[in-house]
């Protein structure tokens, strides 16, 4: 049995990564929620995962320690992880991988919190550009490999890198042209995606530091958490 170590769903976009994918692809695991903030339990945690960073995933005597290198974990294990045909393989994992690495004026200024809306206090060149690339990149994938997923009919982890961005879309009001619009709503209504949000939603815990980076960034319109 395969155990995932997570953080808070309200804040953990790199979490959700994982996560998502493996409940879509129908792959049980357990699951080990870290509070952020909680140092006894993360000190715990840094004892299995010296990063002391979640996501990691632990399969008996191996640990995986990031987000990605958990997406190729499981694709040597279970089909469906990145797409079979070679080029939509190729293309999906170069999308990942931009992910991974890039968009950095969308992660730092619109930071995943799930459970509220805000509107941003500015929205820099920067950040418009990213909006604009992953609109591009979206559309070049649900064009090029026929829809409604990124690399075609099936979820994968291409789907599950950007399913964070979906909750940040919505959050934020991003205004994204309609077929990418369509492909977040789509991510939004996936099951595995409203049961997240759901446990979201549930939460009564506060990170400070995050809620802060939030109010540094914009104006909380509605704020749907549980107290
Ligand atoms: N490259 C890593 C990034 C992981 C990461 O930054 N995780 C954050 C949570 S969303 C974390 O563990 N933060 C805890 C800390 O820095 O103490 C991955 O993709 O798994």
């Amino acid at each position: 049995m395969y155990e995932l170590y997570i953080a808070n769903k309200n804040y953990s976009s790199w979490s959700l990564r994982p996560w998502v994918l493996m409940r879509e692809l129908a792959i049980p695991f357990g699951e080990h929620l870290l509070r952020f903030g909680n140092a006894s339990t993360w000190d715990r945690y840094r004892e299995v995962v010296p990063s002391g960073k979640v996501p990691a995933l632990v399969d008996g005597a191996t640990t995986i320690w990031d987000s990605l290198a958990i997406a190729e974990y499981l694709a040597e294990r279970h089909a469906g992880v990145w797409p079979a045909h070679s080029s939509a393989r190729a293309w999906a994992r170069s999308a990942a991988a931009e992910m991974h690495s890039g968009f950095g004026e969308l992660r730092n200024r619109c930071s995943m919190s799930c459970g509220i809306t805000v509107r941003l206090h500015e929205s820099p060149p920067a950040l418009e550009r990213d909006i604009a690339r992953l609109s591009a990149l979206w559309n070049e994938g649900l064009a090029r490999f026929g829809g409604p997923f990124l690399a075609g009919d099936a979820f994968g982890a291409v789907d599950a890198f950007f399913a964070p961005v979906a909750f940040r879309v919505r959050t934020y009001g991003l205004l994204l042209d309609e077929t990418a619009g369509q492909y977040a709503a789509r991510l939004l209504n996936l099951a595995s995606m409203r049961a997240w949000y759901a446990d979201a939603l549930a939460e009564t815990f506060r990170d400070v530091p995050h809620e802060a980076e939030t109010l540094q960034m914009g104006t909380i319109l509605s704020d749907l958490r549980s107290v």
